[in-house]
């Protein structure tokens, strides 16, 4: 019984010893080091490099590290039948809500602003938001949208959101598909994005979106950078439309040095760090998958290639 993990950020050795600790009957390999690929039938992944599952003819099934997938659907050279899951877990849920609600207040309480009046020794009250006054579009009503609906509700925040299906909550508004898009944009006063990245999603962060948005607008993208059309959020910013906005996720990672959002006054940035999947809190379901994988049982958190997510 043997996987191989495959991620590129320096966590292999991380993630091997607590699977290794969980489940001392399986052989997990990290791809640098010597096993034998064309035998290896079980991937646990994050962002591998291009071109890697060449090297596993036999490969079955790939687990993603992440709840994104959208590496792995981008990749032609998995093939269709690989079955591919993703990570469902509520300390990732509670993690992303808790970004995202950091991130709102700064924006609502002028944090940025002050920070930077603050190096330049700048004294300028400036009038802030209240809880009140600001209706939260939550667009991607999964996993991570749900959750963060229900822990904005619970502060106090009037919350709208956007999904694929339509959705019954009974504390909040919820609109689905295309016709009903301009309608929650209407009522959202703050934008955030928590859709997976597919076809239909890629780039649906553009000026007539924005457009659609209220004057004064935030906008918070926690997915992908492939959902923004990076030109379009600095010019309505720039025009006054979007107050600013709040970005975890790029086009590419890490953002190159000369891209104008390093230097924008009113983008904050980090560095994808709104949500990191947890090693003690995500192992049980990888393992549990193994298994069933196995057993030749239906698996957890599969996620459908045809949908996209
Ligand atoms: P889910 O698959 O659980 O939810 C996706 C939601 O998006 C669903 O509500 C779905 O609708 C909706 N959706 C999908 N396609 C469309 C569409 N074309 N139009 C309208 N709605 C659509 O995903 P999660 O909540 O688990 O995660 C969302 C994304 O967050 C991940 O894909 C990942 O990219 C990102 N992420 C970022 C992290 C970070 O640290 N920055 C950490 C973790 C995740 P429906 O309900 O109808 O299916
Ligand atoms: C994820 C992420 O998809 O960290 O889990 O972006």
């Amino acid at each position: 019984m043997s996987v191989v993990i495959i991620r590129q950020d320096g966590k292999i050795e991380e993630w091997k010893l607590a699977l290794q600790l969980a489940a001392p009957e399986i052989n997990f390999y990290s791809y640098l080091e010597d096993h034998q690929k064309d035998r290896i039938e079980v991937a646990m992944v994050w962002k591998h490099p291009q071109g890697i599952f060449k090297e596993y003819p036999s490969m079955r099934y790939i687990a993603s590290f992440g709840a994104g997938v959208d590496f792995l659907l981008q990749d032609p050279e998995i093939p269709a039948d690989v079955k591919i899951t993703r990570v469902v877990d509520p300390v990732l849920a509670s993690d992303m809500s808790e970004y995202v609600i950091g991130a709102l207040f700064s924006f609502m309480k002028n944090l940025i602003h002050y920070r930077s009046d603050q190096i330049k020794a700048i004294w300028d009250p400036t009038p802030y938001i209240r809880i009140r006054d600001l209706t939260v579009g939550i667009m991607g009503m999964g996993a991570l949208g749900s959750c963060l609906a229900k822990d904005l509700y619970r502060i106090g925040f009037k919350v709208v959101g956007w999904s694929r299906s339509k959705k019954n909550i009974d504390f909040m508004e919820c609109f689905s598909g295309e016709k009903q898009r301009a309608e929650f944009l209407s009522k959202t006063n703050a934008l955030v994005c928590l859709l997976p990245l597919t076809p239909e999603t890629t780039n649906i962060l553009n000026k007539p979106l924005f457009g659609q948005l209220p004057p004064g607008a935030y906008v918070i993208n926690v997915a992908r950078g492939g959902h923004l059309v990076d030109e379009d959020l600095i010019d309505m910013i720039n025009r006054g439309h979007i107050s600013g906005a709040c970005l975890d996720v790029y086009h590419q990672e890490p953002l190159p040095k000369q891209h104008p959002f390093w230097a924008h006054p009113k983008i904050l940035m980090t560095p994808h760090v709104a949500s990191v999947s947890d090693a003690q809190a995500v192992v049980p379901q990888l393992l549990e998958n193994y298994f069933r994988f196995k057993k030749g049982e239906a698996l957890l958190n599969e996620v459908s290639t045809l949908r996209g997510y």
